[in-house]
């Protein structure tokens, strides 16, 4: 089917962490060799992707000279114009290096506060380079295991001032950016401040620059949380907030596994991408995601493809939710009132106050309204089970 087919247009991308990530766990060492930047770009654009993500050291390793800096950057600018491949997303690595152990903006350390403000900076300046335009700020150091060593309200300063600072860098370089903040609840660090995107989306009104900065919202990250993802969506979507989305999936409240996009939580990821698709999202399809560490080289472009096919199976279907009769016709009856009642708009005055105070509301009758989600659900399962 060639709705099926992945286009530059559906801006599918991937970071080079993901489709690079080697099979490495906690438990176990590498199962994969690492890929080159360049094959990642040659390959993607090979399945219709649009972008590839990067974090600084996923290109540039933290150790390299001026002179391999130049030429590592010059071959990946040559790879994306080969294959037609843009950035639209850069990040920083605050987590790797031992430097971090305690956390980069929120380091107990105000020298290690300094080192991460610089590295982004450099990092803003790479990404910049290559015309990306969302930088996304993922604290996964940003936390404690030890409350005693760190108050929280302090941490949560020195990730404001931060983040005020590099805002003022963006515009002083005009470089555009639009801040897109990652959420995630726990590892590796016990506990991560602003642990769901909730929680930034009450932190980002106190910074300096709140029309800058939006979030990132991550499938897995909400769900380690045991969070529904698509109600986060929504959320962020309806607070004008979605700047960018990393697309994966997970077996419930557990470590963050960055499965292959919709292979766990179908019915939650068919109206997620229902929501995209419908809202006017227009940011990236980002997959943080990666193959199963039992895949051999091969399989990782199985996986990738098959992220994005998912995600287009999951288009599709939203297309027949909206054409089929029957669904239609359920919910035209579940949004249906009484006859005649006429809805009064909530805009306050105190005489409104008073007409709905007095509307002859009678509540036994409301609750005798017929609300055939079983039929509807069932109908939405038969749709997405493929035999309707
Ligand atoms: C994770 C995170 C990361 C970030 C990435 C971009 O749990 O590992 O999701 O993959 O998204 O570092 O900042
Ligand atoms: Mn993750
Ligand atoms: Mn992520």
């Amino acid at each position: 089917m060639s709705s099926l087919q992945p286009r530059k247009e559906h801006k599918f991308t991937f970071g080079l962490w993901t489709v690079g990530n080697p099979g490495r766990d906690p438990f176990g060492e590498p199962t994969r060799e690492p890929l080159s930047p360049v094959t990642i770009v040659k390959r993607l654009s090979e399945l219709g992707a649009y972008g590839v993500n990067f974090h600084d050291n996923d290109l540039v390793p933290i150790d390299a000279s001026a002179t391999e800096r130049d030429r590592i950057v010059a071959e990946f600018r040559t790879a994306l114009d080969d294959y037609g491949l843009c950035v639209p997303m850069a990040t920083t690595n605050l987590f790797s290096d031992p430097a971090f152990k305690d956390g980069a903006y929120t380091s107990n350390d105000p020298r290690v506060r300094m080192y991460a403000v610089q590295k982004t900076m450099r990092a803003m300046d790479l990404g910049a380079e290559f015309g990306a335009k969302v930088y996304v700020f993922w604290g996964g150091r940003e936390g404690a295991e030890v409350d005693g060593a760190k108050d929280a309200r302090e941490a949560l300063k020195w990730f404001r001032e931060a983040l005020n600072f590099l805002c003022e860098y963006s515009i002083s370089q005009g470089y555009g950016y639009r801040f897109a903040l990652e959420a995630k609840p726990n590892e590796p660090r016990g506990d991560i401040y602003l642990p769901t995107t909730g929680a930034y989306l009450g932190f980002i009104p106190t910074l300096d620059h709140p029309d800058m900065v939006g979030v990132n919202p991550e499938v897995g990250h909400e769900q380690m949380a045991g969070l529904n993802f698509y109600h986060v969506i929504a959320q962020a979507i309806e607070a004008g907030k979605l700047f960018h989305i990393d697309l994966n999936d997970q077996k419930g409240c557990r470590f963050d596994q960055d499965l292959r996009f919709g292979s766990e939580s179908i019915k939650n990821m068919f109206f997620l991408v229902k929501l995209l698709e419908e809202s006017g999202y227009e940011g990236s399809r980002h997959f943080d995601a990666h193959a199963y560490r039992s895949e051999d080289p091969e399989g990782v472009w199985d996986f990738a493809a098959g992220c994005m096919r998912t995600y287009l199976i999951y288009r599709e279907k939203a297309r027949q939710f909206n054409d089929d009769p029957d669904i239609q016709a359920l919910l035209a009856e579940i949004r249906s009132t009484e006859p005649g009642f006429e809805q009064i708009p909530l805009e306050f005055t105190p005489e409104r106050a008073e007409q709905i105070k007095n509307l002859p509301l009678d509540r036994r009758e409301l609750a005798k309204k017929r609300l055939p989600y079983e039929r509807l659900d069932q109908l939405i399962i038969d749709l997405l089970m493929g035999v309707r």
